[in-house]
């Protein structure tokens, strides 16, 4: 089983991208549970993720890395329990710093269980966030194992660049990848990364 967390900036995309690759994962014949910390824009909607064969569950009375480490805990170990899932994929709140919950995460898991983080940067707002935040930003970067840059439909080339370039000062080597999670370009990267962790 993998535990994915899609981390990033309150309105970077996390539940556009997590149901589009929760919906993905299931039409391919995953097993997929969804940790959602935070209802935000884009909510959860059940009927997509029942249609799919998903299972969700939202924590929302509280920040999962701190005063909701223990319930994150215990719904992981249920769902495990009780839906043996391939993937379970966490989204935290927008102010989460992923190295955080992937601590939590792994001291709950068993046997072979592994982690996996995308880091959402949303590509029209980043260099103003970067600007304004990019001490908190780049640590959320730092704990990833990849960069998805979103809302590509929204900028230019140059821009694009820019962003990339951000992203290379804070690691040079992060895979990245471009996307639109409301689109839907670029996802099938992160659905072949995913399966290839599986
Ligand atoms: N143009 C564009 N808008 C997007 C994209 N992904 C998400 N959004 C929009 O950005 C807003 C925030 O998305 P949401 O998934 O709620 O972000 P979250 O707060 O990180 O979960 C919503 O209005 C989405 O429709 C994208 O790829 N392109
Ligand atoms: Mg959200």
């Amino acid at each position: 089983m993998i535990i994915c967390q899609l981390a990033g900036f309150l309105g970077s995309g996390k539940t556009t991208l997590l149901i589009r690759l929760g919906t993905a994962l299931g039409r391919a014949g995953r097993k997929v549970a969804i940790i959602v910390n935070e209802v935000g824009e884009v909510g959860v909607d059940g009927a997509v993720i029942e249609s799919n064969g998903l299972r969700s569950v939202e924590l929302t009375e509280g920040c999962i890395c701190c005063s909701l480490s223990g319930s994150l805990q215990n719904t992981l170990r249920q769902i495990t329990k009780e839906f043996a899932p391939d993937i379970i994929m966490i989204e935290p709140t927008g102010l989460a710093l992923p190295g955080k919950v992937k601590q939590i995460v792994r001291t709950s898991m068993i046997g072979e269980d592994r982690t996996f983080t995308i880091c959402l940067i949303d590509a029209y707002r980043a260099t103003k966030l970067f600007a304004e935040a990019g001490a908190f930003l780049s640590r959320q970067v730092d704990g990833a194992d990849v960069v998805a840059i979103n809302k590509v439909d929204l900028v230019s080339a140059d821009a694009k660049g820019q962003v990339e370039s951000i992203v290379r000062g804070i690691s040079s080597s992060i895979p990245i990848a471009f996307i639109s999670a409301r689109e839907g370009g670029g996802v099938d990267q992160l659905v072949k990364m995913l399966e290839d962790t599986l």
